[in-house]
């Protein structure tokens, strides 16, 4: 018996030199090893013996077992380092799309310079819901059904309608928050509104269907033409730079009056920033808030102009694309 399983250790080391895998591993170690191999036999049989015969063999059982523990021990240990630990480089397909360690997207850098800005000169940012009634995104700031100012803002309908009738919709600007805001808050009040709006829009280098527009209102006494301008100078001119050029131009919005347009000098042509103008009194009174006590103006820019500008970006529709190579170089 005793040739016999000395036979077994070295026909084990034997065939553990062309184990490949661990799954060979596991079969040869069954085989030496496991509930029908010589070794759990010969202890199995062991009771059959005389008691003299029964201790030798024991030991010498139990000394091959041993052995052959240590054997798949030390085979498994080698080939789980073989395997396990060769070069596989578990960042690489990510490094191969991506060489570098990223940074900010350009429109957020946009914003987050914006709101130090902001903040900087006593705003507080608010939130706002993205998809709205009717009744805040158009009607309480004088656009009523069929009001041919809603055109300019064609969006994507739904049939909803909430228990009350009212029907609901992906807002097409931030100024869906100005009466909300005004219903829950009493002046005076700066807020700054930003977030993601949507239109059913033509695509094209300054356009996109989804874009992020920045609110600003500011209600309070006295509150004039002349703090909305200086104001947004101040609040450009900190994000673009003092040596941008910008202009005010007249313009018509059905919830300010008067109203303008910002436009900014890019690429030798003005392209439009945002517009603004002196909340009509009829607006302030869907808030809530006496137009004869209190005054107030708002505005509405997008970002991704403001970052088109400041990045001499071609096309604003690139800031929406993941090319990893493109928005690197920002
Ligand atoms: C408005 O959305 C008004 N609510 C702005 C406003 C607020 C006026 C408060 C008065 C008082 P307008 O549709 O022009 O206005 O959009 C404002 C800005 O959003 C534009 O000047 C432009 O910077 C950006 N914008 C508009 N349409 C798009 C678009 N399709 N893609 C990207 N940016 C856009």
């Amino acid at each position: 018996m005793k040739g016999n399983l000395l036979g077994q250790l070295e026909s084990a080391k034997l065939e553990l030199t062309r184990v490949k895998d661990r799954h060979g591993l596991l079969q040869l170690k069954s085989r030496y090893l496991g509930a029908k191999s010589q070794v759990a036999m010969g202890l199995s049989q062991l009771k059959g013996l005389e008691a003299g015969e029964r201790a030798k063999a024991g030991q010498a059982l139990n000394q091959v077992k041993k052995q052959l523990e240590k054997l798949f021990a030390a085979a498994e240990q080698e080939l789980v380092t073989a395997q396990d630990f060769e070069p596989v480089d578990i960042t690489e397909p990510g490094k191969r799309e991506y060489p570098g360690y990223g940074h900010a997207h350009p429109t957020t850098s946009v914003i987050a310079e914006s709101f130090r800005i902001f903040t900087e000169l006593g705003f507080a940012i608010v939130d706002s819901p993205e998809v709205d009634t009717d009744w805040y995104n158009f009607e309480a700031l004088n656009m009523p059904p069929e009001h041919p100012a809603r055109e300019m803002q064609d969006t994507f309908y739904s049939t909803y309608q909430d228990k009350n009738g009212a029907k609901w919709l992906p807002r097409t600007h931030t100024s869906n928050m100005q009466v909300r805001f005004m219903e829950h808050n009493k002046p005076p009040f700066k807020i700054i509104v930003p977030g993601k709006v949507f239109r059913n829009e033509n695509e094209d280098a300054t356009h996109s269907w989804a874009f992020i527009q920045i609110e600003g209102v500011v209600v309070g006494e006295g509150v004039s033409m002349a703090d909305l301008k200086g104001t947004l100078l101040r609040i450009v001119r900190g994000i673009l730079g003092s040596e941008a050029e910008i202009r005010f131009r007249p313009s018509f919005f059905p919830y300010t009056e008067p109203s303008v347009e910002l436009d900014c000098k890019y690429q030798g042509k003005w392209l439009e920033l945002g517009g603004a103008g002196m909340i009509h009194p009829q607006v302030l009174r869907n808030g809530g808030i006496d137009p004869e006590k209190y005054t107030g103006f708002a505005f509405g820019w997008g970002y991704e102009r403001l970052a088109v500008i400041k990045y001499g970006l071609n096309d604003l529709r690139s800031l929406w694309r993941p090319n990893f190579r493109y928005l690197e170089q920002f």
